[in-house]
């Protein structure tokens, strides 16, 4: 094998150490200054939520948990709508997906769901009794802290360069040369994550033990019910449809595909459940 030159070596560090400084000026100037909120639906009509997260995906209708978790709800709950897709927009937290009701901006789709549920008088509380509300938000924090460990680590940092593919994403032009380059650099971003959260210490086996033990607790709380927490959705079953939903449809396989399939069979029905019910017209919300 032909070792590199000095010259070729130097050129890797000096490109390595200038992507490195520059990314996060790119990605900051991208998300503009968060200190002002910018309205950017400027003629908005009363009570109608402006919705923007990532555009459509030829496999889901948003390839975001969270995009997808809130849009679920808002059907679900009837509240009138309208989606802005975007890519380069972000909310005053710096992410998708984020709403702007009446000339306001809401982030975060927990907060957006709690501000929606009291404005348009939709809360769960009301039809649960204390022991369910206790599970829901166990259940709802159990997917979002500590099952996502396992997403990252198996659906993004061991499919990074499928994932972000212009054929996944929907944005069939880009080369695939481009994001593979580009899932060099993201990749150790994601690891770093998971290393100072300590999922990342784990070993594989071990990781797949702590992703059972989740699902196998999410399993268990749901019984013989239809949704999670009785025989209709809560807020927590949007929570879990956003996140198995946004894996399971993805065009190639994950060992969590396998997993929920092989050992989860009521979280595979709850999923298809969830699908048909708020979703009949899924295949008219994919990206071309
Ligand atoms: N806690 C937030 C999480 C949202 C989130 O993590 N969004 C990701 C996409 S899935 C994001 O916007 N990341 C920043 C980026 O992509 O620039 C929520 O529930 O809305």
């Amino acid at each position: 094998m032909e070792l590199p030159t000095i010259q070729q070596s130097l050129f890797v560090l000096f490109t390595s150490y200038v992507m490195k400084w520059l990314m996060p000026k790119l990605m900051a100037l991208l998300k503009g200054d968060k200190k002002t909120v910018e309205i950017h639906e400027k003629e908005w009509k009363k009570d109608v939520v402006y919705l923007y997260q990532f555009p459509r995906s030829p496999h889901m209708p948003n390839m975001s948990p969270f995009c997808l978790k809130l849009e679920t709800w808002l059907r679900a709950n009837d509240i009138k709508y309208e989606v802005r897709q975007t890519w380069t927009q972000r909310s005053s937290k710096g992410q998708l997906p984020f709403i702007e009701l009446n000339g306001e901006q809401i982030a975060d789709s927990q907060l957006i769901i709690n501000a929606l549920s009291r404005k348009f008088n939709k809360e769960d509380l009301t039809t649960l009794t204390q022991s369910q509300i206790g599970a829901a938000r166990a259940v709802d924090r159990l997917i979002e802290c500590s099952f996502i460990q396992a997403i990252v680590a198996f659906k993004y940092l061991e499919h990074l360069p499928e994932l972000i593919s212009g054929e996944t994403i929907g944005l069939k032009w880009i080369p695939k040369v481009v994001t593979d380059v580009a899932a060099m650099f993201i990749k150790p971003t994601l690891r770093e994550k998971l290393h100072s959260q300590g999922f990342g210490r784990l070993t594989r086996e071990e990781q797949l033990e702590q992703a059972r033990l989740d699902l196998q607790a999410i399993a268990d709380v749901m019984g013989k019910n239809k949704f999670i927490l009785d025989d209709e959705p809560h807020t927590v079953d949007f929570t879990l449809f956003g996140h198995f939903a946004t894996f399971y449809y993805l065009p190639f396989d994950i060992v969590l595909k396998r997993m929920v399939r092989n050992e989860f069979p009521t979280l595979l029905d709850h999923m298809e459940r969830m699908k048909e019910r708020f979703w009949p017209d899924w295949n008219e919300h994919l990206a071309a």
